[in-house]
């Protein structure tokens, strides 16, 4: 048993043991009450699930196992001569619940790379696909033919235990999370690059190597990546991404077929795809007015004109979020210490001041603040990433780090099939009117 397997044992066996016990003596305990709108508008607040890996709060934003963003882009170790974390550091944290050491991020780094061969097939059903189709269909297409490697899905049929499906699990996920890279390059290059293909380097940290493979050598790209991946890695429970691959986990549908799902929730617009989504809109505007920087009165008119249409300000808005996400404050940091001009972050920072009110106003969205959307693209194109419509893909790259350490708890739990109860329109008008007749 590998090290980092036999740590994440330590922690997980005494923390089923006692959520048995949980369920045995306060099962029956009420955690909530939910209303009539919850029921019809997403299940927003609903406490419907458990989730070890990161909790979300709704002023402050997310912490992965305790920890704020601004504290592990101290505390995770980094790589010699790099300032931000390597993501192989925040996959250990949401895993074991513990900051790693140096050791520690290197062991991962060596497994990732031991473990990163994909099979030729694998971009055989890439190369099927038309070169014009979406990089997230793509992406999709290719996870879900690296499902014939799932370790689980094999001992499964053979017969296994349920006491050892997270051990499976656990292989799965090391492999699947140590493929996506070379995967998402190969997508990359083929769409963009005329199709001619970069060997990864084995030097290189996970991150890193993405960079590399994608035809990006340069050091900031790398310590943007290294950022990016950690701070896009997880978001509690609920989100459409995470939720999928938790959902159809549920199912015992192995790590390939969970995440797949998960990834197909990232492509919409309304989740991963807003990052897309914001530099086109972005450009749109800029185009519009014949290039250059736009007026704060000119963004305020975009706004406005876009609202107007019945459409969405991408990167704004968010389903429990209520204040600025701090992944966006994070790259807008990053924007202010190492890049210091560039205009299209310029764009983003005069959005920033601009939108709020204008959102606030409409008296109905909840959250007018920017979310983790609407900065990244802006960051990626300052470093010659203009693909826009590749961008979610490497949203789902991180997200991996975050779905798959909490997939290999949920087995490790032994947690049941997910099976909410449905009501229809009939039933809640059946309840308001016996609700009445009590009055
Ligand atoms: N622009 C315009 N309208 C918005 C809006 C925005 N940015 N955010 C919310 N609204 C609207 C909703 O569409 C809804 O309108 P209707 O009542 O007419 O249906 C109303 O305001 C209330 O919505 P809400 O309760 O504030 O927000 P939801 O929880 O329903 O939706 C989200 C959250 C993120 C889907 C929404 O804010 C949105 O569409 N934002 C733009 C897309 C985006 O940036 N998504 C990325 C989120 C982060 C991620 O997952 O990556």
């Amino acid at each position: 048993m590998d090290k980092l397997k036999e740590k994440f044992q330590g922690k997980a066996t005494p923390l089923a043991a006692e959520i048995k016990d949980i369920i045995k003596t306060n099962g029956d305990l009420v955690l909530g009450e939910f209303t009539v709108a919850q029921v019809y508008q997403g299940m927003k607040g609903m406490k419907g699930m458990v989730t070890e890996t990161s909790k979300l709060d709704p002023e402050e934003g997310i912490r992965f196992r305790g920890y704020s963003i601004p504290e592990l882009r101290k505390q995770l170790p980094k790589a010699p001569g790099g300032t931000e974390p390597l993501p192989e550091g925040i996959f250990h944290l949401m895993l074991v619940g513990e900051l790693p050491t140096n050791d520690d991020v290197t062991f991962i780094t060596n497994e990732w790379q031991k473990r990163s061969v994909v099979p030729k097939h694998v971009f055989d059903v890439i190369d099927a696909l038309p070169v014009d189709a979406h990089p997230m269909t793509q992406y999709c297409s290719a996870i879900l033919a690296l499902q014939t490697e799932s370790v689980f899905a094999k001992a499964y049929a053979k017969g296994i235990s349920k006491k050892d499906y997270w051990d499976y699990v656990y292989e799965d996920a090391m492999n699947l999370i140590a493929r996506l890279p070379r995967i998402a390059a190969y997508i990359y290059r083929r769409k963009y690059k005329n199709n001619i293909h970069i060997e990864p380097d084995h030097k290189l940290d996970w991150a890193a190597n993405l960079a590399h493979m994608m035809g990006f050598e340069d050091l900031d790209v790398r310590r943007l990546f290294r950022l990016y991946m950690t701070i896009h890695a997880d978001h509690e429970g609920g989100n459409v991404s995470a939720h999928a691959t938790h959902l159809v986990g549920s199912a015992l549908s192995d790590p390939y077929l969970s995440f797949c799902s998960g990834m197909t929730g990232l492509a919409g617009p309304l989740h991963g795809l807003a990052n897309q989504e914001v530099l086109n809109w972005i450009m749109e505007l800029k185009e519009n007015l014949g290039g250059g920087l736009p007026t704060k009165e000119q963004i305020a008119d975009y706004i406005k004109k876009t609202l107007a249409e019945g459409k969405v300000v991408p990167g704004y808005g968010h389903a429990v979020l209520r204040k600025t996400d701090p992944r966006f404050t994070a790259q807008q940091d990053f924007y202010k210490n190492y890049i210091k001009h560039d205009d299209i972050c310029e764009i983003v920072q005069m959005i920033y001041e601009v939108a709020p009110p204008i959102l606030e106003s409409t008296g109905k969205i909840k959250n007018p603040w920017p979310n983790v959307d609407a900065h990244s693209g802006a960051l990626l194109a300052h470093y010659g990433i203009h693909e826009y419509d590749f961008y979610t893909v490497l949203f789902g790259v991180s997200r991996a780090l975050g779905v798959m350490a909490s997939l290999i708890w949920d087995r490790a739990l032994g947690h049941p099939i997910e099976r909410p109860d449905s009501l229809t329109t009939e039933n809640i008008k059946a309840k308001i009117a016996s609700v009445k007749a009590k009055a």
